[in-house]
């Protein structure tokens, strides 16, 4: 399998950490990518440009970090992460897709903080995918108990959630009265994983 990436991205960056937590680095070649011009490498896989985009030994691409990282769970038999049991798996499935657009909206938010010049800044767009984000985390805090004692592709999401709120937003204080999320946001930078994929700049 290649996968395709940006060094930037942190969405891309979420697929990488789930090939390594599903112990599938051997199987897979990562691959360097830039976007957003018709020469860039990705154009030849995936049309829409973006990145993570997964070829499959077949030769299919596969784009999008969720239908990725299922592809890649269905290729790992690293069932402490994959949870075996069928009613915990579709929970943390739907938490999962929830915990997903959140982060993906903080992405986008992120690139426009960092990107954009702040005359083109909307602020009521803002405050509206700051508002979803801030009610995402309060369910994902509530429902902790259900996955807390446990690592999977929730505790990926979340993780990579608050580093970018961290990074970007730190006024936000996304950790204040949300001690288990923040919990496993420590932890979750202390793995392998983590630290493997970290940016090396120059
Ligand atoms: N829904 C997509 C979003 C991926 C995404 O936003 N990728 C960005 C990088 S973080 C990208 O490839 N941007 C290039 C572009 O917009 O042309 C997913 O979950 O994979």
């Amino acid at each position: 399998m290649k996968l395709l990436y940006t060094v930037t991205s942190p969405i891309a960056r979420k697929c990488r950490i789930m090939a390594r937590e599903l112990n599938l680095m051997d199987q897979i070649e990562e691959v360097i990518t830039t976007t957003r011009s018709e020469d860039a490498l990705i154009m030849k896989n995936n049309p829409n440009g973006m990145v993570p985009t997964l070829e499959t030994d077949e030769g299919f691409n596969i784009v999008e970090s969720m239908a990725i990282c299922n592809y890649l769970e269905k290729q790992s038999n690293n069932k402490e992460f994959i949870t075996q049991d069928e009613t915990k798996y579709w929970q943390i499935y739907a938490l999962d897709s929830i915990a997903s657009q959140t982060f993906e909206s903080i992405v986008s938010r992120a690139r426009e903080r960092i990107y954009k010049p702040e005359e083109f800044h909307y602020p009521d767009g803002i405050k509206h995918e700051q508002g979803r984000a801030e009610r995402t985390l309060d369910l994902l805090e509530k429902e902790s108990p259900n996955y807390i004692d446990t690592f999977n592709k929730l505790h990926v999401t979340i993780g990579l959630c608050g580093l970018v709120l961290d990074n970007v937003f730190p006024n936000e204080e996304w950790k204040n009265n949300r001690r288990n999320l923040a919990n496993i946001y420590e932890s979750f930078m202390k793995r392998d994983s983590f630290s493997d994929t970290i940016i090396k700049k120059d």
